[in-house]
């Protein structure tokens, strides 16, 4: 039976939140079309000049891949689901409805603008846009909109957060909000970066104001904003592991304290550390690159909490369930619940994403994988399972609660989260191998003179696993598409979806009240931000060389 439901939302709140995963959702079925597309190029089946005249390049489509997927699908379910958390958790609607929706409505009119040129050709300059490639105008402004507009939507939950702050005093905020909060507030320090790179030089550039870009200092302020773009990817699935998940496993978060430490070290440690991408970068000094190394195992240090409370709160779980022994609690835990069974896979998925993490942060291991399909391979463990997965098992639960029917196949759902997990693991596991042999990422290798023999297995890895997330991409959509427009309404108590909220073992409100305290925490985070990239950032636009000429691939 349900129990009795703290808050509920509105059908209107419900319509708002299902506008968001609509987006998102279309984005992911689009951008996922190219995803087996790069794969089978691998293999030297390329599908691409059959796209011809609607898709011209690989690397178009390769934009298409990485901008839907990892920025627009993204932005849009995370957006969408932080607006559920700040209102469930808080028990009350948000401050300014209007706000919100303006900075949804921002955030569309912003991919609408960015992705007409993609779609002619006119920015295939890749997810991470450097320069001197050059894109049309129209796609900078289109994701100068969608920051911007999901800032607005963050500044709607902070002003909800306060309202009910003041009317709360000395009251722990729930979890579920608390994690959201932390994701948006890093959220809104870290695009600073390339809000300054797009406004300061890539439209001027693109507008013919100035003569050319600086692509050194556009890395590092791209950079800025580059890694802790994978916290803003990472922290919403963190704040289901946390806050959802243990109770969906049967049992209780471990650690109400622990889970807020973790979200706090997110947010002091997820920026000043992004030159653990430029390892190679000609003007970043090597003792500034040292230095974010050393953040960076730092910031390895709050999923490594993660993983333990995580953990610690379904073996709890599982043994509540009837597990003995040291594993056995593990197979009783309810893999049968696709969300579940969904969110543990991404779980385990990440574990080797986050080995390779630690392993590209080491500066001189990383000039071994830098810009190889290595670094292809770690980030589809985590923005495409650690993230991606965990995105899809909440849906699992989350369309059914929005939309009111019943999901469309649990067994379709249960077996879309195992392929995931299969295919991601010969897919992944290929691609770091082919980055270790020295294949480069972001390369049609089908049609490369110099691939030698030894690459063609795991080039057909590849293709063979792409093939399989595919499937599963699809199986997911398909069910996703037809639990939206069902016509089998949930009917009755015994259907309806609840909200999965965790109770932790020790009260939140026995949590320190030091660890929902936000000054000292932003003051450092401000600090170290200004320590680890204050001077750089002098000197780099003190040295600025706007001379790159643009072009286009
Ligand atoms: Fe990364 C490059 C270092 C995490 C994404 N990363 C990338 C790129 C992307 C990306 C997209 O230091 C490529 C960017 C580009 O296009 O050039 N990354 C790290 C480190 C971490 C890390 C140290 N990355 C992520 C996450 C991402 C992401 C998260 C997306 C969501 N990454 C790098 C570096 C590079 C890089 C360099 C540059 C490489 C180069 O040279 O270009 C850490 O945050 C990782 C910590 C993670 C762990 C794992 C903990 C495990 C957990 C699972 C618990 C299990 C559960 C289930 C709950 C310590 C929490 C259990 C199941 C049961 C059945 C019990």
């Amino acid at each position: 039976m349900l129990t009795t439901p703290t808050y509920e939302l509105t059908k209107s709140e419900k319509s708002f939140i299902s506008q968001h995963l609509l987006f998102a959702f279309i984005a992911l079925a689009i951008g996922s079309l190219f995803g087996p597309l790069q794969a089978f190029e691998f293999s030297g089946v390329d599908f691409y000049p059959l796209l011809e005249p609607v898709i011209q390049s690989y690397y178009q489509g390769l934009t298409l891949h990485g901008v839907l997927n990892a920025l627009i699908f993204t932005t849009f379910f995370i957006t969408g689901f932080l607006t559920l958390t700040t209102i469930y958790g808080l028990k009350r609607p948000l401050k300014y409805p209007l706000l919100n929706r303006i900075g949804f409505w921002t955030m569309v009119v912003g991919l609408l603008m960015a992705a007409v040129p993609i779609l002619l050709n006119e920015a295939s300059v890749l997810y991470t846009f450097y320069p001197p490639l050059q894109a049309n105008v129209f796609f900078y402004f289109g994701l100068t909109l969608v920051v911007v507009g999901s800032w607005i939507e963050g500044y709607g939950f902070i002003f909800t957060w306060r309202e009910w702050r003041k009317e709360n005093p000395g009251v722990r905020t729930p979890l579920m909000t608390f994690g959201g909060l932390i994701t948006m507030v890093m959220w809104q320090l870290a695009t600073l970066g390339i809000a300054v790179e797009i406004l300061t030089m890539l439209i001027p550039w693109a507008l013919g104001l100035i003569d050319g870009a600086d692509p050194q200092l556009a890395r590092t302020y791209f950079w800025f904003t580059g890694h802790p773009l994978v916290y803003f990817w990472l922290l919403p699935a963190y704040v289901s592991w946390y806050a959802m998940l243990p109770k969906q496993a049967g049992g209780k978060l471990f650690s109400d304290s622990l889970a807020r430490i973790a979200f706090w070290l997110f947010l002091l440690l997820s920026v000043p550390l992004g030159f653990h991408h430029q390892f190679v970068d000609p003007g970043v000094p090597a003792g500034w690159k040292y230095i974010h190394a050393i953040l960076t195992y730092a910031v390895f240090f709050p999923s490594m909490i993660t993983a333990f409370t995580v953990i610690a709160s379904l073996e709890r779980a599982g043994r509540k369930r009837g597990g003995k022994g040291w594993l056995g609690w593990i197979p009783k835990l309810p893999w049968n619940d696709p969300s579940v069974s969904a969110q543990l896979l991404a779980g385990i998925l990440f574990f080797f994403g986050g080995i390779g993490g630690i392993t590209n942060a080491s500066y001189n291991i990383n000039l071994v994988i830098h810009n190889t399909a290595w670094v292809s391979g770690h980030f589809h463990l985590t923005v495409a399972s650690a993230s991606a997965l965990s995105f899809m098992g909440i849906s699992y639960w989350l369309v059914p609660y929005l939309r009111g029917r019943r999901l469309w196949s649990r067994k379709w759902a249960q077996i879309q989260t195992w392929l995931w997990f299969v295919g991601m693991l010969i897919f992944s596991n290929a691609m770091h191998v082919l980055g270790l042999l020295g294949a480069p990422r972001r390369t049609p290798l089908g049609e490369a003179p110099y691939v030698p023999d030894e690459w063609s297995g795991h080039l057909l890895r590849t293709s063979i696993g792409g093939a399989i997330l595919f499937v599963s991409a699809y199986m997911f959509v398909f069910n996703i598409a037809r639990t939206w427009w069902s016509k089998k309404l949930l009917a009755g108590p015994d259907e309806e979806v609840e909200i999965p909220v965790a109770e932790s073992v020790h009260p939140a409100q026995e949590t320190p009240a030091k660890l929902d305290w936000w000054t000292p925490w932003l003051i450092g985070t401000v600090a170290l931000i200004l320590v680890a990239y204050g001077p750089q950032l002098i000197e780099q636009i003190g040295n600025i060389d706007l001379s790159s000429p643009g072009f286009r691939p």
